[in-house]
């Protein structure tokens, strides 16, 4: 199971919509034929590691990072191919979450005469696709929150200047991650301000190995300039906004951006209708890289999931701009609290990722 988590993850910037999964068959403990899902629409994992078993698949044991699926799809079902080539076990990560799935294709393994076993480094599969996960049990997407501050706790000086505050090594880091995100999640404010590209570029890999994020840029009132880097670059721009006015809408389609009209409450637009609509077209990970009004109105809506922060050894001094507005914060008891997962040095930046409880 090991080995095809370790395949699994050569498909972490080409399989959306669809979950990353490994498979391995084995028979008499070797490993004889190996595969993982590349991209949707093409062969599963499972598909892929029987036909380089072939025959020697017979009475076999195949381990896949996922449930194999038993519907069809754009694809016909992996059950039923392992059913054929003889396999007699299957092992799993873990269940399907995929409504049209979830323990169906274990049923049918069993159904005829395989024996299945679930949960065999449950939490290891589980990590390959929370946004998946996720979306198949919410509806919505994964939040992912990346910051970069200084060692005080500071995002940008006070007059707005942030780049740069981390080093080389955490903006390659950040391309990776935005590589495996679905969509990349940022204000207005943020486009204003600092004109970002919100692109995955990821050295020593040519552009056909990374599917670009979608950009989701949420703009209340629809002051996005056409003349936005962003929307230049490849991939797809879509702007989220409140606003009604035809004419800015139609220049920003003009250049080449996707605009959709949200409620606005509050004057702002509403997270959950957000990220629902998100989900509606099948994002699994959301980037949310944002200024501190955005990044706090989705931590506070209780939407942001991870938090990826990069710290940077030097000092803004109180000055300088905080991370997230959290108007309302006023007793130790109102506090945010999180769970720290791992912290790595990343060149000479630190990177702490963490859990919103
Ligand atoms: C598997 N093995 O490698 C993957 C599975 O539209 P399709 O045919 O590509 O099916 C996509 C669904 O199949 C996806 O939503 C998930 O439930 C499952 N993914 N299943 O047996 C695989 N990638
Ligand atoms: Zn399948």
């Amino acid at each position: 199971m090991s080995r095809a988590l370790q395949l699994a993850r050569r498909g972490l910037y080409t399989t959306d919509p669809n979950p990353r999964v490994g498979c391995v068959v084995v028979r008499d403990g070797r490993i004889v034929g190996e595969g993982w899902h590349e991209r949707a629409g093409g062969p599963h994992a499972e598909v892929h590691a029987l036909r380089a078993a072939g025959e020697r698949a017979r009475g076999a044991t195949a381990y896949v990072t996922l449930e194999p699926c038993s519907h069809h799809g754009r694809t016909p079902p992996c059950s039923e191919a392992l059913i054929e080539a003889g396999v007699g076990r299957v092992v799993a990560g873990m269940e399907d979450p995929n409504p049209r799935v979830a323990g169906q294709g274990l049923a049918r393994l069993e159904a005829s005469g395989i024996a299945t076993e679930a949960g065999v480094l449950a939490a290891e599969s589980a990590a390959l696709n929370p946004g998946f996960i996720q979306r198949m049990r919410s509806g919505r997407p994964f939040v992912r929150c990346k910051l970069a501050m200084s060692l005080d706790g500071r995002t940008a000086l006070a007059s707005g200047e942030s780049q740069w505050i981390t080093g080389p090594a955490a903006r390659a880091d950040v391309h990776r991650l935005r590589a495996r995100s679905s969509a990349i999640l940022t204000g207005s404010g943020t486009l204003l301000g600092d004109d970002p590209s919100l692109t995955a570029r990821i050295e020593g890999l040519d552009g056909s190995a990374v599917l670009q994020p979608l950009r989701v840029v949420l703009d209340t009132r629809l002051v996005t300039p056409p003349s936005a880097k962003l929307l230049a670059l490849p991939g797809h721009t879509l702007v989220l906004t409140g606003s009604d006015d035809s004419g800015r809408r139609r220049a920003l389609e003009a250049a080449g951006a996707e605009v959709a009209v949200l409620p606005v409450r509050d004057d702002r637009l509403d997270p959950v209708d957000v990220l629902t609509l998100l989900g509606q077209r099948e994002i699994n990970e959301v980037m949310l890289e944002a200024g501190p009004t955005l990044a706090g109105a989705v931590l506070r809506a209780g939407l942001v999931d991870e938090l990826v922060i990069y710290l940077a050894p030097h000092l803004l001094g109180d000055q300088a701009r905080g991370l997230f507005h959290l108007p309302g914060l006023d007793t130790m008891a109102d506090r945010v609290a999180l769970t720290i997962e791992d912290i790595r040095a990343v060149g000479p930046d630190w990177r702490i990722r963490a859990r919103v409880k």
